[in-house]
């Protein structure tokens, strides 16, 4: 973190020749459990991880915004709280900010402009939610820097607003919610109708470790889409709002009527959903073995009924769960088609995991991993030097 503050700060005195007086952070997350059940108005079970975006600011008198982006060059754009805010036709990641910046006015009409400078170190593309750390970095900033009555659920929302009406991407609320809500050494366990949330310890004795296949996220888009609109119709078929409404029995019941593969989906998202309410209950009870198991039995329906796995993740977990046994859990995580897989290891188990995927992965799939073993960490907020 120390290393993206100076290159933050630096940047910001030597474009705009004077100092940031505010540090924000916003972390990147990685889910537990409960995947593709946020935007079903499921359950999910995500951390906040010790990785994030960092913004060094200060706020303007008149209304421009000006913003240096450090990990790209330090590429800069420049727009006006006065005229209406567009998409940037050529860098794709000042779209985050104005679409954060056009939503967040809608909620915040006391706002005025900003300069700052950006950089981070969430993984971009591993299913990590680099561009969620970076939305709600940018509502955050605002919030601070003009002391907005806007709580950490108004930010998630205004980031989500962001991503699914300015950028384009239909994500559900879960990536922007634990990157504002997160809490040190827990994951939340949220409901994302109601979006209330539930802190659950994670155990000092565990570490969570994170394994990017670095498999690029081919299709993720479309098919994201493609799963939403499946899961959508066979709430449709159900009679009911959303498949958090629907149980396993009810699904059975329509299953000759319905397309076989919406019968897929749904019976993952409504499986999905029991797992992630006992994963909770499971890791408060340091009940290991059956979390292990949980973990287990999501990663399998993600790749038979969800379909979102693929061949080197799916060893990733094998390979993984061979070594750590009924004692934490693996599975993959975030979004699909490539990424991360998410291990809860004993810290003493985490260079035997280490071990066996160094000597196998890169064997089998010519592809190099890399670890980044977490903390569950803070939400988003203003870093205090
Ligand atoms: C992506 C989305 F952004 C989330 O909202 C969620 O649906 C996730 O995929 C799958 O669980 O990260």
């Amino acid at each position: 973190m120390n290393a993206l503050i100076k290159a933050t700060t630096q940047a910001f005195e030597s474009k705009f020749d004077y100092k940031p007086d505010t540090l924000i952070q916003a972390p990147g997350r990685v889910n537990l459990i409960g995947e593709h059940t946020d935007y079903n108005d499921g359950f999910v079970l995500p951390c906040a991880i010790n990785y994030q975006t960092i913004i060094s600011c200060h706020k303007r008198s008149d209304n421009l915004i000006r913003v240096i982006a450090v990990d790209y060059d330090n590429q800069q754009d420049e727009f006006s709280l006065d005229s209406p805010i567009e998409k940037h036709s050529d860098y794709m990641w000042a779209n985050y900010i104005r679409g954060v910046v056009k939503h967040l006015k809608k909620y915040a009409n006391n706002i005025h402009g900003v300069d700052f400078a950006i950089s981070g170190n969430v993984p971009q593309g591993a299913g990590l939610s680099s561009s969620a750390s970076l939305e709600v970095a940018v509502a955050k900033m605002f919030q601070v820097l003009y002391n907005l009555a806007l709580d950490g659920t108004k930010l998630a929302l205004i980031g989500q607003e962001a991503e699914n009406q300015f950028v384009g991407c239909n994500c559900g609320i879960m990536d922007q919610l634990i990157s504002a809500l997160g809490q040190s050494q827990h994951a939340l366990l949220i409901d994302c109708r109601s979006l209330e949330v539930k802190p659950v310890s994670i155990p000092k004795d565990f570490a969570v470790v994170i394994i990017n296949s670095n498999i690029k996220r081919g299709l993720i888009d479309s098919e994201y889409n493609t799963r939403r609109k499946q899961c959508e119709a066979a709430a449709k078929a159900l009679g009911v709002k959303a498949l958090r409404d629907a149980s396993l029995d009810d699904l059975k019941q329509i299953e000759s009527t319905l397309d076989p593969i919406a019968y897929k989906r749904a019976r993952h998202v409504i499986t999905e959903n029991e797992r992630t309410i006992k994963a909770a209950q499971a890791l408060t009870n340091g009940d290991y073995k059956l979390l292990s198991n949980l973990m287990a039995q999501s990663h399998n329906s993600m790749r038979d009924d969800f379909e979102i796995t693929v061949p080197a993740i799916d060893y990733l977990v094998e390979i993984i769960h061979n070594v750590i046994g009924e004692q934490g859990g693996v599975r993959m995580t975030g979004g699909g088609f490539g990424g991360c897989v998410v291990a809860l290891v004993l810290k003493d188990k985490v260079d035997d995991v280490k071990t066996i995927v160094n000597h196998n992965y890169v064997k089998k799939f010519g592809i190099k991993e890399d670890f980044y073993i977490c903390h569950p960490s803070e939400g988003a907020n203003v870093i205090c030097l």
